[in-house]
């Protein structure tokens, strides 16, 4: 296939790149279209291929060991060549089967049927086929007569289910729906009142409920075509160019490889730097993702209480990757690549331009210096900030979630999400606030239309390898000391005290105001000042999940109760949230893992960092909301000898 071999050379003006013996293939690379293929074609024509109704919910490469990889990346890919392997799990006669596919040899390699709570990803099938049931649903139509509506202005739309103490599940969707009538904008006019349950195994609706009925809120004012729709003149200077071969990036000091997959979208691997001083590259992140999202809408009704979404496992971002479009997405200059993954049947589905990268310069300053101490001269000098960024944006449903990776000279990396779209809206019969004596759970945001209070949490895994496997998590900490005896006029001052947690236990933060520097270093490696190297984390706006402990969906995302967490590596433990996120019961995921209490000094280690927002929705945020802004630094601590800012 062409696309696996996608080779994009930009222009190698940049010092920096020393060679350009960049490899072609990476063992992380996401499976290419052939390989999909031929998950597919190996699996159909296994026993498992003539079971009726067999659906492909996951498709994904299965990691080789880190150690493999490490080993290949430093024999630059001329070692031993390591087998492509894939991940699948399908689902057929109401079981679940985890699988893995060796892609080398052609064959099943386990065979494993999941027993344990929780569901694997709906396929886009299943989403379409249950949101169009309603439309031929008798009870459904005879609901939008007697409201006077015309069923062709229907859209519904099917919402996860959760969990809520249940002792045995069936997979499951909640299907609500919207009237179009003269909006574009769907999710403006709910339908209130009704809601049904679909059997996604029968794939029939199987509870119908109509109830109280508010009027539907008005089209006028709610569309969102954009006033400025002439493409924009979105430039950036190129300031050195990157190169891009197979997956694999080199920009500047860094070079790292992009990947993706229908669950995380977005995956950054084996991110090293470039030392000038020792000249040679230095590891820094093995690999990071959005590791589970949680949203919790706070409305106890009966059409909402289930509204807790954890989009990762239960669509995926990757699933919901859409097209980005040049002028308006990414920069006129950014280059693009497709994703790929396999659809419900296990074809494969293309995603083009799923990621763009490109160059950005900020306008602000990376560094700068004026000095008028020196006789008779002013020394004026700096530099402006160039960065690059890889960037996909997943919209799920109503949402959009901008997810940005932004590598800078300075060794930073910072990791951002902008979060816009269109807020989920109920129907109430109110036209001002004046009116409201009930509770309500949200904000009045336009005639009859309440937007539902609720929070946004993105958990990222961060497999941070500081200059090797052997890694510390350090909390230093900021405290203040009394200052003593007669050689000070100061009464206080202060100063830090490093802890070093040794145990996952140790490694649950809540930050709030106390200050300190979050740490990830690696005991075995020293500067030459006798410092241990490191990476800091500046941490999001510190979130938490202000839901009860023992409230359903607070047990399922019982890890956002800490914004940062660390664990031992393993590398099956990625999906904060547990693989199985549809219908969860807590029983797997990041706070279970962390119970292990491993020991985690000197040792390959994972961060985990939570940010978010809890969203009070305002006026300005309807009908379309201004993207927010969240967002986190990884910033070198001690890693370089000096600033490599300079040369
Ligand atoms: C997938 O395999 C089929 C044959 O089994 C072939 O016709 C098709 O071209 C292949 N597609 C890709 C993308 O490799
Ligand atoms: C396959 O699924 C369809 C509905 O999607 C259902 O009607 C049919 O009974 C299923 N077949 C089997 C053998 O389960
Ligand atoms: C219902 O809507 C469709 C499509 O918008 C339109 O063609 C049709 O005339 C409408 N029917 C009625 C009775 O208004
Ligand atoms: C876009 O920017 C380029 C370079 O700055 C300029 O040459 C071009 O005229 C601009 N195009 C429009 C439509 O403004
Ligand atoms: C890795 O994690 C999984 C899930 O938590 C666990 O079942 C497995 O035993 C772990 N492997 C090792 C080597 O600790
Ligand atoms: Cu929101």
């Amino acid at each position: 296939m062409a696309a696996q071999f996608l080779v994009l050379v930009f222009f190698l003006q940049c010092s920096l790149l020393k060679t350009s013996t960049l490899s072609l293939s990476h063992p992380l690379d996401p499976l290419s279209p052939a390989e999909i293929n031929r998950t597919r074609h190996i699996v159909q024509n296994s026993h498992l291929g003539s079971l009726p109704n067999l659906s492909y919910h996951f498709v994904d490469l299965e990691e080789p060991e880190k150690s493999d990889v490490v080993k290949w990346l430093s024999s630059n890919g001329k070692g031993i060549p390591i087998p492509r392997q894939a991940k699948v799990v399908v689902r057929a006669r109401g079981e679940t089967h985890e699988l893995v596919v060796d892609l080398t040899r052609g064959h099943i390699i386990s065979d494993r049927i999941y027993t344990g709570h929780g569901y694997p990803p709906f396929t886009f099938k299943e989403l379409v086929q249950a949101s169009q049931l309603p439309l031929t649903y008798p009870k459904f139509k005879a609901s939008i007569l007697k409201r006077g509506l015309n069923m062709s202005e229907v859209s519904c739309v099917p919402f996860t289910v959760g969990w809520y103490g249940e002792k045995i599940t069936r997979r499951a969707l909640k299907v609500s729906c919207f009237y179009r009538g003269g909006s574009v904008n769907v999710w403006a006019r709910p339908i209130e009142g009704i809601i049904m349950l679909v059997d996604v195994e029968l794939m029939k609706i199987t509870t119908y409920t109509d109830r109280l009925r508010a009027p539907l809120p008005k089209a006028e004012g709610t569309d969102f075509q954009s006033s400025n729709t002439k493409p924009k003149n979105v430039s950036a200077l190129s300031n050195g160019g990157f190169t891009i071969r197979g997956h694999t990036v080199k920009w500047a000091n860094w070079v790292f490889h992009v990947g993706f997959n229908s669950r995380a979208g977005v995956i950054i691997s084996t991110a090293s730097i470039f030392d000038e001083r020792k000249q040679k590259y230095r590891r820094v992140v093995y690999r990071g993702h959005v590791s589970e999202t949680f949203v919790p809408y706070m409305d106890p009704a009966q059409e909402w209480y289930f509204r807790t979404f954890m989009d990762i496992g239960e669509f995926g971002f990757g699933r919901s990757a859409d097209s980005l479009q040049p002028g308006l997405d990414c920069p006129k200059n950014a280059v693009f690549m497709d994703g790929f993954m396999a659809g419900g049947d296990g074809e494969v589905q293309q995603v083009p331009r799923a990621i763009c990268i490109f160059e950005r310069y900020t306008g602000n300053v990376a560094w700068r210096h004026m000095e008028i101490n020196n006789p008779g001269k002013v020394i004026r000098n700096g530099d402006p900030e160039v960065t690059l960024v890889v960037r996909m944006i997943a919209t799920v449903g109503n949402y959009d979630y901008i997810l940005d990776w932004e590598f800078l000279r300075s060794g930073s990396i910072k990791v951002g999400v902008e979060l816009t779209g269109i807020m989920e809206m109920k129907a109430v019969p109110y036209t001002d606030n004046g009116q409201i004596t009930e509770r309500v759970y949200g904000t009045l945001v336009a005639d009859n239309t309440i937007a539902d209070y609720h929070d946004h949490y993105l958990t990222y895994h961060l497999d941070l390898d500081v200059d090797d496997n052997g890694n510390s998590f350090v909390n230093a900490k900021l405290q203040t000391v009394r200052a003593t005896g007669n050689e000070t006029p100061r009464k206080s001052y202060w100063t830090v005290v490093r802890e070093t947690a040794k145990r996952e236990a140790e490694a649950r933060v809540r930050l709030g105001l106390e200050p300190a520097d979050l740490l990830i270093v690696n005991p075995n490696k020293k500067t030459k000042l006798g410092n241990e190297v490191g990476y800091r984390l500046i941490p999001a706006q510190p979130i938490a999940s202000l839901l009860s402990d023992d409230d359903f969906p607070q047990r399922r995302a019982s890890y956002t109760k800490y914004q940062l967490w660390v664990t031992a590596y393993n590398k099956s433990e990625r999906w904060a949230g547990g693989f199985y996120a549809d219908m969860s019961r807590g029983d797997d995921g990041l706070a279970v893992w962390s119970q292990k209490n491993r020991e985690i000094k000197n040792k390959d280690i994972v961060l985990w960092h939570t940010v978010g927002i809890h969203h009070i929705p305002y006026q300005e945020d309807f009908p379309v909301m201004p993207a927010v802004h969240g967002g986190f630094e990884l910033r070198p601590a001690n890693f370089f000898e000096s600033s490599p800012l300079l040369k």
